[in-house]
């Protein structure tokens, strides 16, 4: 749970420079470091938060441990005080002074620890960015993109009254007749006086209500209030009052449901088009400035997207409330990536994962932009042992937050075994680039071929009646890498392989949604994997790693434009 959102009015960054210390190849064993280690270090040096400690010049490209600390802001007596860091990676313990509040072993999560009032006024913070399965299981090496280290989101210091809002979600029930519901939960039992404003109008007002941590909704018929759409993403203030509490944030009144083979945004059929997209730079690794956030979501939406994959981790709240702002349909999801029976086995992983989704679902469920719930990219969804897997975070996603479609993606649509467990087949597939046939040159015509071959395997599934995404799908170039024979890696190939998928895919209606693979190159494997990604990089990109054009943005562009303004 997030204490973050909605608290903007109460929230103190605790972003800028912090003191800071590398530690390096530190023993940390199972557990975290004790309040004598703490202690002793000597913090001789600065580090800039949020940002990687990995992308700093000194330690780019290390794995080790790091540690940072900063003061904290007085408090007034009798207030619940708690700090959310929006994301921290790999492997986190945050002390108040030297004494151990939380260890934190899921990369990309928001999380909040609570301070003790009367304990020292700084904060400490023990990043360790070395893959060690057994305390930070959720990340590995073998992933296609590069684990950064440090404090890579902001940070923000609360001081509450002691019982308060621990959430305030508004959901759109229907949005002709607009009617909203808006959940409330709290830290502990408590009463007092509610009031609900909604775009400047009291809705609900009562002078004795009481709220507890398991929650009660109100429902809200509203009048006058635009629909949320990414043509026109029209946002509404809303504001919770309760027991001297105050929770302010914003939502959009918009649906979304699966009926038969469509994707329908309020009611209505929408076709998905656009990116996967990593945080990534190759100075700042996720921790990207929002100003770039901004610039990718224009970039993409230039080019005819109204939608975009997160791959493959929650994300940067940030990040959320500009796609909310400017129009842009999110698929979020929690981390993962080609798990396997190992990870199926192992209870621990499966109860981290778990936690994971139901934390990204509560702290982002405000945000209109959001249409699905993903989870588990390319599992090893052949095999049966995964449908467990697949039922627990499918219920866990649908008791967290019914009014969203689930989804995975797959990367083996004949043999998956999975696909009915979820509300949108979504499939990754890269015909002619991981071609069938290896010895042949430039196979494009694999292509249409397997958009075809997709099709009879869903139909021959008895899935049909779901929605299709194609969910990844693309070809590498090296940026500036122009060549006459126009094959694998030269800008050329791509572009012609990115013809043929919009082709493809124009030509066949009934698919609800395409994102490519990928927005702009990213890092990736920091071992000798990388063989197989020339300057250690996922070269799939339309743009490079400083978003400059390939050949295919345009090729994609004018398509794209062209075919929204049809
Ligand atoms: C997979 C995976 C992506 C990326 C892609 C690729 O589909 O989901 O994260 O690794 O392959 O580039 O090969």
């Amino acid at each position: 749970m997030t204490y973050a959102d909605g608290r903007w009015n109460r929230a103190i960054p605790l972003d800028g420079i912090w003191e800071f210390a590398w530690l390096g190849d530190l023993e940390l064993g199972s557990e975290a470091p004790d309040a004598s280690l703490i202690s002793s270090v000597e913090f001789n040096d600065h580090a800039i938060v949020p940002a990687c400690f990995d992308t700093m010049p000194q330690y780019a490209g290390m794995r080790g441990v790091a540690i940072y600390r900063r003061s904290i802001p007085e408090a007034e007596r009798g207030s619940a005080e708690l700090i959310n860091f929006d994301g921290v990676g790999i492997w986190a313990a945050i002390y108040q002074g030297t004494r151990l509040l939380h260890v934190h072993r899921k990369p990309y999560s928001s999380f909040t620890v609570a301070l003790d009032a009367e304990g020292p006024r700084s904060i400490t913070v023990v990043v360790d960015n070395r893959f060690e399965t057994s305390r930070s299981p959720l990340q590995e090496n073998y992933f296609d993109f590069y684990a950064y280290g440090g404090i890579f989101r902001p940070v923000v210091y609360l001081q509450l009254p002691p019982q308060h809002l621990a959430r305030a979600t508004v959901v759109t029930e229907s949005v002709d007749p607009a009617v909203v519901r808006v959940d409330l939960a709290t830290n502990d039992v408590c009463s007092g006086p509610l009031t609900i404003v909604i775009g400047g109008e009291t809705h609900i007002s009562e002078t004795q209500a009481e709220l507890s941590p398991s929650g009660a909704s109100y429902r809200i018929e509203l009048d006058g209030v635009e629909p949320w759409t990414p043509e026109s993403p029209s946002l509404q203030e809303f504001r919770v009052e309760f027991a001297g509490d105050l929770w302010s944030d914003r939502f959009g009144l918009r649906t979304v449901r699966c009926k038969g083979d469509a994707i329908l945004l309020n009611g209505e059929p929408v076709t998905l088009f656009g990116w996967n997209r990593h945080e990534g730079h190759p100075q700042f690794g996720p921790a990207l400035p929002p100003v770039q956030m901004e610039q990718d979501i224009r970039l993409m939406k230039s080019a005819g997207a109204n939608f975009v994959r997160g791959s493959h981790y929650p994300q940067d709240r940030r990040f959320l409330d500009l796609c909310d702002a400017l129009g842009m349909l999110v698929w979020e999801e929690s981390l993962g990536w080609q798990q396997n029976q190992r990870h199926f086995d192992d209870s621990d992983y499966q109860t981290l994962i778990r936690e994971q989704q139901k934390e990204m679902i509560q702290a982002h469920a405000n945000h209109p932009s959001i249409i699905i719930w993903g989870f588990q990219n390319e599992l090893n969804s052949e095999v049966e042992s995964a449908r467990n897997v697949i039922t627990a975070l499918a219920h866990v996603t649908r008791e967290t937050d019914p009014s969203r479609p689930v989804t995975f993606a797959t990367r083996l649509f004949w043999s998956d075994v999975c696909l009915d467990l979820v509300d949108v087949v979504c499939i990754n597939t890269y015909p002619g680039w991981y071609a069938d046939d290896q010895e042949e040159y430039r196979p494009l015509h694999e292509v249409s071929e397997r958009f075809d071959q997709m099709l009879k395997a869903l139909e021959q599934k008895r899935l049909s009646n779901k929605p299709v995404i194609v969910s990844e799908i693309g070809a590498g170039a090296i940026y500036g890498f122009r060549d006459p024979h126009r094959g694998h890696w030269s800008e050329e190939y791509q572009r012609d392989e990115l013809i043929e998928i919009l082709k493809a895919f124009n030509e066949r209606p009934g698919i609800a949604g395409l994102a490519l693979w990928q927005f702009c190159d990213v890092r990736s494997y920091g071992s000798a994997r990388a063989m197989t990604r020339p300057r250690g990089f996922n070269n799939k990109g339309i743009l490079d790693e400083y978003r400059r054009p390939k050949l295919a943005w345009d090729a994609v562009r004018m398509r794209r434009s062209a075919n929204s303004e049809a």
